[in-house]
């Protein structure tokens, strides 16, 4: 009987125990899966030492996991991403993707488009195709992909390809945040059309991510380059002059 009841008010005492542990293993878990954060910050674009404030946008910042920081999560299961073109632009004018992962060239205007990537990062030719059509491109391998068409030569996007989730992409006023960053240690570049890759290249630093530092303060950016640069058509030639040297319909 007395070793019973000894049984019994041993289990009694070890419950609590077991309780506490089981709280303990669930708030570290927890809080494993909660260290992330949002990371911000704001790039400053410049030309000729005079601040350009009107428009900050399509500055890209990425952030690359350093030694023990863990993997990113797989490419597999994300969903795809597109370009649309509307109104003879590419929108959005800069996208950002995760290397692997498919992205849609939807014709959304009324008449034909033939967009082709050539020059530097995938190279690709979609070829003419209608209104209401898509096409599909992996970007299967990190760099930058200048989209343009071949029929209109004022049409121009860009398509980054990184090999990280951690992105994120400036709006008019040159703020960034980039979501769901976990603690650890970053490589962090940064990217923008008008800047010489020179110039980004001496941007590029080591971050650390944690609870109390998450911000990677202002960028400055000096602009060397206008958008859309002069380029020539697929075939390496000039693009036939949309206006006509003698007027159509003739003044009466
Ligand atoms: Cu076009």
């Amino acid at each position: 009987m007395r070793f019973a009841a000894q049984q019994r008010g041993g289990r009694l005492r070890l419950y609590p125990r077991l309780c506490a542990l089981f709280c303990i293993t669930v708030t570290v878990a927890s809080a494993c899966f909660s260290q992330q954060v949002a990371v911000t910050g704001r790039i400053e674009l410049f030309r000729d030492g005079i601040a350009q404030r009107q428009d900050s946008s399509d500055a890209v910042v990425w952030l690359t996991p350093l030694g023990d920081s863990g993997e990113p999560q797989a490419v597999a299961g994300l969903s795809r991403q597109q370009l649309l073109q509307k109104n003879k632009n590419f929108l959005p004018h800069v996208l950002v993707v995760r290397v692997g992962v498919p992205v849609a060239f939807p014709n959304k205007d009324p008449f034909f488009h033939n967009v082709f990537s050539l020059f530097e990062g995938k190279r690709f030719d979609l070829g003419l195709y209608e209104a209401g059509s898509s096409r599909t491109v992996v970007f299967d391998r990190e760099g930058i992909s200048y989209i343009l068409c071949n029929i209109h030569p004022d049409m121009s996007g860009v398509v980054l390809a990184v090999k990280t989730p951690y992105y994120g992409t400036s709006d008019r006023r040159g703020v960034i945040a980039i979501p769901n960053v976990p603690f650890g240690r970053y490589e962090l570049r940064v990217w923008h059309e008008r800047a010489l890759p020179e110039l980004l290249d001496t941007l590029t630093r080591a971050i650390l991510i944690s609870e109390v530092s998450h911000s990677f303060g202002v960028l400055r950016l000096r602009e060397q380059r206008n958008t859309p640069k002069a380029h020539k058509n697929k075939y390496g030639q000039d693009y036939d002059n949309p206006i006509p040297a003698v007027p159509v319909y003739p003044h009466p």
